[in-house]
């Protein structure tokens, strides 16, 4: 970390009931094999590790209106807004391993309660914004951003487990990159509420560059607020990041991603970030699981000032010729 001696809040939540395939719990164990700490102090952070989070599995947890395991998501994401809130409380840059996706509603809402005025950068092939009633699938980590959004509070029914949840964006404090997969009812919530979003196809016209120029633009050209960065390792195209449940053809380049999480960096505004999706029982094999952890920590290291071009030691600290 360039601000020397940053303090990182890691919090780890092997979660999975957000969707229906077993295995995304262990995200959390593989990206810290695969060497997350250690690249973390190496770059001067103060790491805090805070653990993996234990969740309970709720026995009597009925479907609700389509969708599965409202109790046991909306009791885990409790937990984890509470860890959240106090690990940024307490000063740090919270870093959230999932896990599947609807973890975001927990770490968002903990994170608004230090920092109300947060905006929420989205990278992701999905939108996970279906409502309960849009949803095709009833799994709660297509919907996160649904529920945080205050613009569509009139178009979701209270669903037991979420009476704590209250939404804390507007529309206009969202954008997302990489979208690729978005279900029609999504699209006409993203089209109607007027939200932000860059597809791949958008990348591919403007360029990433022009792409996180005008992410800032729309975000931050008012005021200066704090970043939450949800990022969704299946926003890699599968050939970088295979094990992960909902792999979407034609995703960002290794240099695409990095791009964007250098530039949220350099803002000096990322106060909390999401790290979700990596299931490495889904990898075909030991190295598709090591190249998509690997990925993942690249992805942190790099929100959190990792540099490509290098960090300098002072000139007059080089050792001298005699
Ligand atoms: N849009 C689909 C649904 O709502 O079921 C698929 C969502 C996949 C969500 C992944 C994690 O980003
Ligand atoms: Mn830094
Ligand atoms: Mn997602
Ligand atoms: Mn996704």
């Amino acid at each position: 970390c360039r601000k020397l001696g940053q303090s990182v809040a890691v919090v780890g939540a092997p979660f999975s009931r957000g969707q229906k395939r077993r295995g995304v719990e262990h995200g959390p164990r593989v990206i810290r094999a695969a060497g997350l700490e250690e690249r973390l102090s190496n770059m001067g952070c103060n790491v805090c590790d805070y653990g993996d989070l234990s969740f309970t599995h709720l026995n009597i947890d009925e479907t609700y209106k389509g969708v599965h395991f409202p109790r046991t998501v909306g009791l885990a994401n409790k937990v984890l807004a509470d860890t959240v809130s106090r690990a940024v409380g307490s000063g740090n840059t919270c870093v959230m391993l999932g896990g599947d996706h609807s973890l975001a509603i927990g770490s968002v809402q903990g994170h608004s309660q230090h920092c109300p005025d947060l905006c929420l950068i989205w990278v992701d092939a999905h939108a996970d914004i279906n409502t309960p009633l849009t949803s095709p699938s009833g799994n709660l980590h297509g919907q996160s951003v649904a529920f945080l959004l205050k613009d569509l509070q009139n178009k979701i029914p209270e669903l037991p487990g979420f009476s704590w949840v209250t939404p804390c964006l507007s529309a206009s404090d969202i954008v997302y990159i990489g979208l690729r997969d978005v279900d029609p009812g999504e699209h006409g919530i993203l089209k109607n509420c007027g939200i932000k979003f860059f597809s791949m196809r958008d990348i591919d016209h403007f360029g990433i560059q022009r792409v996180m120029e005008l992410t800032f633009d729309h975000l931050l050209d008012r005021k200066q607020r704090p970043i939450h960065l949800s990022f969704d390792i299946d926003a890699f195209d599968p050939s970088l990041a295979p094990a992960t449940g909902t792999p979407v053809i034609g995703g960002l380049t290794y240099r695409e991603g990095i791009y964007i999480t250098e530039e949220i960096h350099n803002t000096g505004l990322l106060s909390a970030m999401d790290l979700v999706e990596v299931n490495p029982m889904l990898g075909v094999s030991q190295e598709a699981v090591g190249s998509t952890a690997s990925l993942a920590v690249d992805v942190i290291a790099s929100s959190l000032g990792q540099t490509r071009e290098g960090a300098h030691v002072s000139f007059d600290k080089l050792p001298p010729s005699n």
